[in-house]
């Protein structure tokens, strides 16, 4: 590749680790840096996939669990196009959740292998860092109280906790842990150099394909 591409920045965790806050917040600092940057968040609940999902989450409407998994799967896939234009248009992505969500949160269900969840997935375009927000479910409990959407109880965000687990033992992942309990400050300065890392790192290189 003889121009710079972006890198594709993923942020992790369980609800209220602050992912969303820190992505704003890098999305701010790489712009002030200079950097083409753009945000995105999955499930993305504004396309018609995202709008069946969104219906499910706030317990509107009820989906198979298997039928749901493959939803929130193909609003990754119908939004390929669109991260893969991006990113050889040399803009970084920084990403609230992404295929690893969508693993750690369907097989906390009963019956559901790791290996079943994650092959929809397969192919996607393969983050360049995964930035995963590490945080006890106490201290998370102090960040306030559950929302009334599907999967925010303790019990349930217990097991996705382990089950996220998993993607710290996979060498082929960028995959790093940070200790999210910090303040918001310093949970972003450790966040951005890894970033710009990053984003230096990959700028020549092809984009990968997740779990391939
Ligand atoms: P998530 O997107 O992971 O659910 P949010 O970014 O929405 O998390 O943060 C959840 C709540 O916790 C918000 O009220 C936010 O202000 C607060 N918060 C985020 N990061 C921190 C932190 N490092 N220390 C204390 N509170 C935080
Ligand atoms: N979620 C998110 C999944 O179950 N699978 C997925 O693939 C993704 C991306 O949806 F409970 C769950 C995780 C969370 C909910 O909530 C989305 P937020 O507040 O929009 O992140």
């Amino acid at each position: 590749m003889s121009h710079r591409r972006g890198a594709l920045i993923v942020l992790e965790g369980v609800d209220r680790a602050g992912k969303t806050t820190q992505c704003k917040k890098l999305v701010q600092a790489l712009r002030k840096s200079g950097r083409p940057v753009e945000m995105l968040r999955f499930p993305d609940r504004t396309t018609k996939i995202g709008q069946l999902i969104s219906a499910y989450l706030e317990k509107n409407y009820n989906l198979e669990d298997h039928a749901v998994h493959l939803l929130f799967s193909a609003n990754r896939w119908e939004l390929e196009p669109l991260l893969r234009q991006k990113l050889e248009q040399g803009v970084s992505l920084v990403v609230d959740r992404y295929a690893f969500s969508g693993v750690a949160f369907t097989s906390a269900k009963p019956g559901f292998s790791l290996e079943w969840c994650m092959n929809p997935d397969v192919g996607l375009p393969k983050p360049d860092l995964v930035l995963y927000l590490q945080l006890s479910p106490e201290v998370a409990a102090q960040r306030g109280e559950f929302g009334a959407e599907r999967y925010e109880t303790s019990d349930f965000q217990r097991t996705v906790l382990q089950r996220y687990q998993h993607f710290k033992k996979d060498p082929s992942l960028n995959w790093q842990v940070i200790d999210a309990a910090k303040s918001i400050e310093d949970v972003h300065t450790e966040i951005k150099t890894h970033s710009e890392m990053a984003i230096e790192a990959v700028q020549y290189q092809p984009i990968a394909e997740l779990w391939k």
